[in-house]
């Protein structure tokens, strides 16, 4: 049989995102490095991590986890099972991590689960990239849907749900407020790039 390459092989430098289903991880990729990344015909159907390789960096799109209409609820225990393996199979390998939210129904989604005694999956996600040491950034997508009158008042309430103690503009090097559908991604790309120059990789800046 013929057998594929594993594009991680040999790759020095692995940026993650992840997130909740449709939150605009894929299109976040997307934007910031102009290749298309495959995705499923329904959200939460494919179940590996799709990978993209510039040179020795490699980009993983996690399948998105929570909300995944017409799938049931054992499957969605599986996808968050393989995401929690697949991060402690490679935390030595991966740099910085994307925690990709949806700003514009996050509070929603956290107050639902807060009725329901759980510990929103997101907030949950955070903490144990953070255990495990991982240099974790956390994209607020969707921001144009949220009236600029109230985008400081929800980032705080994000911040705070998260555990970072607001205002929000305390954590520069964390919060990145972005809008994929208005191509304003650079909060995030000026967070990756830090990244990639303090591990002194500048030569990657071409490819986001
Ligand atoms: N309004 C708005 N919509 C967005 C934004 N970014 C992405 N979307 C939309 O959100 C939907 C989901 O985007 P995806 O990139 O497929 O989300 P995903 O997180 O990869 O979803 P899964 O692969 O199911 O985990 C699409 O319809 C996007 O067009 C944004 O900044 N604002
Ligand atoms: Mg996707």
């Amino acid at each position: 049989m013929n057998k594929k390459q594993d594009p991680a092989e040999g790759s020095k430098f692995e940026i993650l995102f992840v997130g909740r289903s449709n939150v605009g991880k894929s299109s976040l990729i997307r934007e910031l490095t102009g290749k298309k990344v495959r995705v499923g015909k329904r959200p939460g159907v494919t179940l590996k991590p799709s990978h993209l390789r510039f040179s020795d960096m490699l980009i993983t799109d996690l399948p998105g986890f929570g909300f995944m209409s017409g799938i049931k609820e054992r499957k969605q225990d599986i996808v968050k099972d393989k995401i929690v393996r697949y991060i402690e199979d490679n935390t030595d390998r991966i740099n910085v991590a994307v925690l990709v939210i949806d700003g514009s129904v996050f509070m929603d989604v956290a107050d639902r689960w807060d009725a329901r005694g759980e510990i929103p999956i997101d907030v949950e996600l955070f903490h144990f990239l953070n255990e495990l040491d991982i240099d974790t950034i956390i994209a607020v997508n969707k921001i144009d849907k949220i009236k600029s009158e109230d985008l400081n008042v929800t980032l705080n309430c994000i911040a705070q749900r998260i555990g970072l103690i607001p205002p929000w503009q305390q954590w520069p090097q964390t919060i990145a407020p972005i809008s994929v559908k208005k191509n304003d991604t650079t909060s995030v790309k000026e967070l990756i790039r830090k990244r990639l120059h303090d591990a002194k990789r500048d030569d990657l800046f071409r490819y986001i």
